[in-house]
């Protein structure tokens, strides 16, 4: 496929054409997943996640920033979870990061829900999966992180930054979200607010009484708005990336792989099933249970009863 080629020369919109057949779950995109999966896997991914506001897009600026001057090759998806068509956010997001939006080495991408539940998750760990074979060193994933989607996203990462502010209580609330537990580095940003040492003494606490002493995360105080400390941040990303942590990291994305593999067969199965069905016949088969001439057990079973013998 020319489209495959394309995208392991890290042709733009090559990348951009294959994410869209992947949001669209067009059946050309499993195709060329195919071709590339073997090309990915390579790239270091970075998952920032945290509450709206808290200035995750303003960090992933600064933090590409002083990737490109590495002259690292970055990628960024940005998932969101709110429509494309109601999203100030996303505009929000697009114009922040113009900066490095005219920059062919810099590949940015929106993402938002497409009906179904976990359909986010998946598209987005498949356009990591096109960012990777198309050569990039470094892929960001910003989440919002407050649903279980956008929380699978991020685990896909190897690195996970927490975005934290003073004074908003944010880790409360993350806390309860569930990403604290994942976070590698907790970044807290807008440390121009005067709150930010009684929100650091008060993160540390909570941290030494809800985790394990040896695996307590660090905090990374940052202003993204003048790109203060992220120098710093960039460092500690870098020798996370390098370091023997990485062993423990892939227990975790073998756990990924699996709920990718069920998943993706889940998504087969229910295609073979619902390819034959026709929506009237649904319809009948409903008004029948209605009327109790039948009932949906009866039926599901039928189904994949003619699976089995198709
Ligand atoms: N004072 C201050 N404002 C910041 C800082 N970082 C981001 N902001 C502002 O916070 C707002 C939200 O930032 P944004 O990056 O969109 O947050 P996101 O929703 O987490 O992506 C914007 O108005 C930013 O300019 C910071 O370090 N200090
Ligand atoms: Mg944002």
């Amino acid at each position: 496929m020319e489209i495959v080629q394309e995208i392991l020369k890290g042709n733009p919109s090559a990348m951009a054409r294959a994410i869209s057949l992947i949001e669209d779950r067009d059946d050309q995109a499993q195709e060329i997943l195919k071709g590339i999966f073997p090309y990915s896997g390579k790239s270091v991914i970075i998952g920032i996640t945290g509450a709206p506001g808290t200035g995750k897009s303003t960090l992933v600026d600064q933090v590409v920033h002083i990737f490109k001057q590495k002259k690292k090759k970055v990628g960024i998806i940005a998932v969101d979870p709110t429509s494309p068509f109601s999203g100030g956010a996303i505009l929000g997001d697009r114009i922040r990061m113009m900066r490095h939006s005219s920059d062919k080495d810099v590949f940015i991408r929106s993402m938002a829900t497409r009906g179904h539940l976990g359909g986010l998750s998946k598209a987005s760990s498949e356009a990591i999966t096109v960012l990777e074979a198309g050569g990039k060193d470094i892929v960001l994933v910003e989440t919002v992180g407050v649903g279980q989607d956008e929380v699978e996203v991020v685990k896909l990462a190897d690195l996970i930054l927490v975005v934290l502010t003073p004074g908003t209580g944010d880790d409360i609330q993350a806390f309860k979200a569930g990403i604290m537990e994942i976070a590698d580095v907790f970044v807290l940003n807008k440390a121009d607010a005067p709150e930010t040492e009684k929100a650091e003494r008060q993160l540390k606490a909570m941290l030494d009484l809800g985790m394990d002493q040896v695996d307590v995360p660090p905090i990374v105080k940052t202003i993204a708005t003048t790109g203060e400390n992220v120098d710093f941040l960039v460092r500690r990303i870098e020798s996370f990336a390098g370091n023997q942590k990485q062993k423990l990291k892939a227990a975790r994305k073998k756990r990924l792989i699996l709920w990718m593999l069920k998943d993706t067969i889940h998504e087969k199965v229910d295609q073979l099933i619902y390819q034959n069905i026709k929506d009237a016949e649904l319809k009948s088969y409903v008004d029948q249970i209605y009327n109790r001439e039948t009932d949906p057990y009866t039926i599901a079973e039928s189904f994949i009863k003619k699976l089995k013998e198709a």
